[in-house]
């Protein structure tokens, strides 16, 4: 049904090296580990990241205590509270001096939270490099996980002996899962052409480079918190000679070369020392098994794992993409309907699919602001975890673009914040359950900073579990949700009901101190952590219920879900309001718009109601501005209101002006939420599968510029379906749906309107019934279902 997904269709590509990191280098990664490849022709660079390199946490020079409050404050929040309570808000600055802490009040970053490091570059210097290459090209085929560089060397007169002159030059890299390892290759088509010196740049003092059997050996301690690194890279040539030493491998007149390299540290992610075994055996094992490989192998069972991944999705705009560089294709993109145009779309979906795989899979650490590429040692926001809006939108395509698996050090993480997240609460709340507040590190940083306008969002841990229960919502895996996304979601939603506060104005349940990120003053009940936190609750009544037991928790849940303020207030110009007194300023263009969380990733805001008319009047005047992220987020709230127009206008924006060469997004600078956020908008704007109703909405936003033709397999809807979809001027000719538990499926189209036939996999026809132009389809698990229409 679908038109190829080509490798072609899914590169990146370019025709000269690059040479700046932010904007042309381009990224491998396992995962743990993360690559960003230059392609430079004398001077080849890999510069490199492992996950867990961080400094602060236990150990720090600087002192760390997750970031709970030195001594107790008895009285302070009861405090904070009786003054919201009286004076209906409170400035932030005055919050942050009460509740805040002093010991992070440092202006370079906050002591002991550390900062993602870079980890080093390897760096390979080719001797007789040609100074003018001839067909240069570098490219990243999202398709196989490859990074590519190939030239030609036309050096005149250089006759044409094994040796001399025209040659054609190819490097290959990947990151790959299975082998732990980044690989590297460079050949030519010539015998004995490959020669260059492998070293290493470190990118810290204190650092020791060895070379010695074709091996090099990088090892070291950071300064601030003595966490152990360690990196190992092995080097093999076929033909030609290999010298070491003084920290360097040399290669001389080889047919080809190898090399395989991994990296880890001494990090464990486990409460209260973050520590674990020293990395020398592990890396030096997976270093050791790699090499042992023929390089054809090493490469197939990385292909092989990636396209498990990979191909289970596929997007087809009708466009094609035509033969040019892709930063030409982003320079004169239009966000119009010309095949170039939907060409790049499609590829910056599959760009963020491959973005995800890429810096997240189990066995590390989950995706951080930059995923896992970061050349720096003080990152932008220190390379974190920002728990108001961007770890969650670095997953939001996880689901719905059937890339589950790459959720689980996300899942992991989460489930491992609650043990400091309990200490912060009974130290600063004076209650059970789990907090975490507006940004975390990979130390469980649960307490706070006192940033007055981002310190403070204990509601954070309900936005953190929505994406554990979503993905049962997803998959129906039971196990799941009892031994992992309940338990999680369970003791946040026990913080909630001991820290409930009555609003004394109405008897409502509200959170206070509660703020919207990340602006305005602090009042009671701002609607982002009244909506949260009533997603919380459902959810978590909802999971008690399929799970069975726990009847009084049940109770408990019922009657504050009756109390609790959902925070869904419609303004004096018809806005959904983002506090819960009408301060909502028509002129206000902040880049959050955290009020409609209800609408996107929440869903208290059905399609159609009265809160997403309001929802589009906040949204209308919050405009279509915003740095990255936040144009990611526009797309779906868009998409979820209906108006795939404007959907598709945001995703032009963030293509027009929030988007780097190499396709990163840009918050600026440099910041990964954007690609993922916009990946996920645009499935949301081709299925839909969140409302209560548990419809599945097919095409639900589709744009006037994508409606000639398209289709799309492998997108995932709650309920455990995998759903494929083909159109043609605007309307589905055909969908195509997989069972995975045997749930009653549930379809919106207007396929269904007319004449349509629904078959199953052997050609039988399926039972079904249409209620209010809705497909209700009995499945049977394993099965595939296919919907078409048929003529008049
Ligand atoms: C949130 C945003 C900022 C930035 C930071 C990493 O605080 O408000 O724009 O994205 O996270």
């Amino acid at each position: 049904m679908s038109r190829t997904h080509t490798a072609a269709g899914q590169t990146l590509r370019y025709d000269r090296p690059a040479t700046d990191w932010e904007r042309e280098a381009l990224p491998v990664g396992n995962g743990a580990l993360g690559a960003v490849v230059f392609g430079g022709v004398a001077r080849e660079r890999l510069q490199l990241n492992e996950k867990s390199l961080w400094t602060g946490g236990p150990g720090s020079k600087e002192g760390y205590d997750h970031g709970n409050w030195p001594a107790p404050r008895p009285d302070a929040l009861a405090e904070v509270r009786r003054i919201i309570d009286e004076n209906g808000a409170m400035d932030p600055e005055d919050v942050a001096g009460r509740l805040g802490n002093p010991a992070y009040a440092s202006t370079d970053g906050i002591p002991g939270f550390g900062n993602y490091q870079n980890f080093g570059e390897l760096v390979l210097d080719v001797p007789d490099a040609p100074a003018s290459p001839v067909g240069y090209r570098r490219g990243l085929d999202l398709t196989q996980a490859l990074a590519t560089v190939s030239y030609g060397d036309a050096r005149e007169g250089e006759g044409e002996g094994p040796t001399g002159g025209e040659a054609r030059f190819s490097r290959e890299y990947f990151a790959s899962h299975p082998a732990q390892v980044v690989a590297g290759r460079l050949a030519a088509d010539r015998p004995g052409r490959i020669s260059f010196t492998l070293g290493f740049t470190a990118a810290r003092d204190g650092a020791l480079v060895t070379a010695e059997g074709g091996r090099l050996v990088i090892r070291g301690a950071l300064a601030d918190n003595g966490l152990v690194y360690e990196g190992q890279v092995q080097v093999l040539h076929d033909g030609g000679t290999r010298t070491d030493g003084d920290g360097r491998i040399t290669v001389t007149g080889a047919d080809s070369a190898t090399f395989v390299l991994s990296a880890g540290t001494d990090y464990a992610d486990s409460y209260p020392d973050y520590r674990g075994a020293d990395p020398h055996a592990r890396v030096t094992a997976i270093v050791d098994s790699a090499a042992a490989q023929p390089y054809e192998a090493l490469r197939a069972a990385h292909v092989a794992d990636h396209r498990a991944l990979f191909d289970r999705a596929r997007l087809d705009l009708g466009g094609r993409m035509p033969d040019v560089p892709t930063d030409r294709l982003l320079g004169s993109y239009t966000g119009g309907d010309s095949s170039a145009d939907r060409a790049l779309e499609a590829l910056y979906f599959g760009y963020g699919r491959y973005l995800l795989i890429a810096s997240s899979r189990p066995g590390s650490l989950p995706a951080n602001l930059q995923g896992v590429w970061n050349n720096s040692n003080t990152p932008p926001w220190c390379g974190d975890y920002h728990t108001n809006i961007n770890i969650q939108m670095n997953y939001w395509p996880a689901e719905p673009t059937n890339l589950a698996e790459t959720a689980e050090p996300y899942q992991r993480f989460i489930e491992q914040l609650r043990q400091p997240g309990r200490r912060t609460a009974e130290s600063m709340f004076g209650t059970s359950g789990w907090v975490v507040h507006q940004n975390t590190n990979s130390f469980g940083f649960t307490g706070v900073h006192d940033w007055p306008t981002s310190f403070w969002m204990p509601e954070a841990n309900g936005w953190l579990v929505q994406q554990l229960y979503e993905h049962y919502l997803f998959h129906h895996d039971e196990d799941f949700l009892r031994t992992r996304a309940y338990p999680a979601m369970k003791e946040a939603a026990r913080f909630w009901l001991a820290n409930l506060h009555t609003d004394p104005r109405d008897a409502t349940l509200v959170v206070s101190p509660s703020y919207s990120p990340e602006q305005g003053a602090f009042t009671a009940g701002a609607s982002i952590s009244q909506q949260i936190v009533s997603d919380l609750l459902t959810n978590t009544l909802e999971a008690a219920e399929v799970l069975g037991g726990d009847d009084e928790f049940r109770t408990e849940l019922k009657a504050a879900l009756d109390a609790v303020d959902p925070g869904l207030r419609i303004g004096s110009w018809g806005q959904l309001q983002e506090w819960k007194d009408d301060f909502d300023d028509p002129a206000d263009t902040h880049r959050h718009a955290s009020h409609l969380f209800a609408l996107h990733p929440g869903r208290q805001i059905e399609r159609g109601s009265a809160g997403a008319q309001a929802a589009r009047v906040s949204l209308t005047a919050r405009g279509d501005g915003g740095t990255g992220w936040s144009k990611a987020w526009k797309i779906n709230f868009w998409a979820r209101l209906g108006d795939g127009d404007h959907a598709a206008k945001m995703l032009a924006e963030q293509l027009r002006s929030s988007t780097l060469p190499n396709l990163w997004d840009t918050h600026p600078p440099f910041q990964i939420d954007g690609n993922f956020g916009a990946t996920a908008g645009i499935a949301e704007m081709l299925l839909q599968s969140h409302s209560r109703s548990g419809v599945v909405d097919v095409l639900p936003a589709l744009p006037g510029r994508w409606a000639g033709e398209g289709s799309y397999d492998g997108l995932r809807a709650r309920g455990d379906f995998t759903v494929g979809v083909a159109w043609r001027q605007g309307a589905a000719t055909e969908i195509r749906i997989v069972s995975g538990s045997g749930v009653t499926a549930r379809l919106r189209s207007p396929l269904v309107a007319g004449p349509f036939r629904v078959e199953r996999s052997d050609g039988r026809p399926a039972d079904h019934t249409v209620r209010d132009g809705v497909l209700v389809l009995p499945t049977d698990a394993g099965e595939e279902y296919r919907i078409t229409a048929q003529a008049a």
